[in-house]
């Protein structure tokens, strides 16, 4: 009897141990996921610039509300759409991060926009940003400069 006892209640002590774990977990939520990302090289003359890479999230959904990046003045959120047969850029306020799943941004759709480059980057160059999540969550990654990918590729209108 007094057996069965201690085994319930190391039982709940363990049940605790894990939600608090599980409580933990919620501080990181959302991490880039490995080698998905880059910024777009530019030729020096441009002083904007995209980036793109996806986030994958292990809790609830959340929004991607806002980035900054020392390399340049304003980082703006940016999707594409279609008008008339031309595809143009639209800013957006927050981007959605679904539960449990991905925010992929890539060159056919949401992307980070560079603006304000302080100077040219080069190719390699790592580049910090800081993201800020609605639930105030902040990560740092960082992204390399590469050349844009020959597929998928979409125009700016600036
Ligand atoms: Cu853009």
């Amino acid at each position: 009897m007094e057996l069965a006892i201690v085994k319930s209640t190391f039982k709940y002590l363990s049940q605790i141990i894990l939600l608090s774990c599980a409580s933990f977990a919620v501080l990181a939520n959302v991490n880039l996921v490995k080698d998905s990302g880059f910024v777009r090289a530019m030729p020096p003359s441009v002083p904007s610039t995209a980036a793109y890479f996806t986030l994958a999230n292990t809790s609830d959904e959340l929004y991607l509300s806002k980035v900054s990046t020392p390399v340049a003045k304003e980082v703006q959120l940016h999707t594409l759409v279609e008008e008339n047969n031309i595809i143009k850029m639209r800013q957006l306020q927050q981007i959605k991060v679904p539960q449990n799943g991905v925010l992929r941004l890539h060159q056919g759709g949401d992307h980070l926009m560079l603006i304000g480059l302080i100077k040219p980057l080069d190719l390699n160059q790592k580049v910090p940003f800081t993201l800020t999540f609605s639930n105030g969550q902040q990560l740092d990654i960082i992204l390399p400069v590469q050349k844009a990918k020959a597929s998928n590729q979409h125009h700016h209108h600036h």
